[in-house]
């Protein structure tokens, strides 16, 4: 079951940049930044609200990292802007597999590595009246050492 707005992937040209753009204008702080080099992209999690089902909304702001990374090809046809959705789930294998039954093309056979450990997977976008979403399960949240 989708749960929530996990992140709004947002494509721009020079991270940096763009993270203080949010910083100054909204007040949104860095909550974790990462380089994923399958996906081709430098990211940075701004954490907007936490939400009902013990995970977080984001905005995850993306930067490719090689001209033929999906950000990198994206950004070349349409500029900066909102390049995906992405809903939560605690079980990214299952709403997939369910919505892959309904005639939606899933673009991985097995969800990848996403940011901050979780586990990802596409629809694709023309399958989604021209929405590129993603579905996320987060890491589970480790225990505390002792
Ligand atoms: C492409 N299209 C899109 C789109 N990207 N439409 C809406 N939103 C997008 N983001 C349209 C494009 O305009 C074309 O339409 C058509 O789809 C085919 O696009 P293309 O430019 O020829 O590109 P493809 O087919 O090579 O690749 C498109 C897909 C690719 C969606 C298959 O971008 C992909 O595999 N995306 C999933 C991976 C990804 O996006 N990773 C970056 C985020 P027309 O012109 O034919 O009408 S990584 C991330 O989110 C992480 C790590 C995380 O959350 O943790
Ligand atoms: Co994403």
């Amino acid at each position: 079951m989708l749960t929530r707005i996990d992140h709004i992937g947002i494509a721009c040209f020079d991270l940096d940049r763009t993270v203080e753009f949010y910083r100054a204008t909204y007040g949104f702080e860095v909550y974790h930044s990462e380089v994923n080099e399958e996906q081709g992209v430098r990211e940075a999690m701004l954490k907007i609200n936490e939400t009902s089902d013990g995970g977080a909304s984001y905005l995850q702001l993306l930067e490719p990292t090689r001209p033929d990374s999906a950000v990198a090809k994206w950004l070349d046809k349409n500029g900066e802007g909102v390049h995906h959705i992405a809903f939560g789930t605690a079980d990214v294998d299952a709403d997939a597999a369910g919505i892959k039954d309904k005639g939606v093309r899933v673009l991985y056979e097995e969800p990848r590595r996403g940011s901050m450990g979780s586990r990802i997977t596409f629809l694709h976008p023309k399958d989604c009246h021209g929405v590129l979403t993603e579905l996320v399960t987060s890491a589970p949240v480790e225990s505390p050492e002792h």
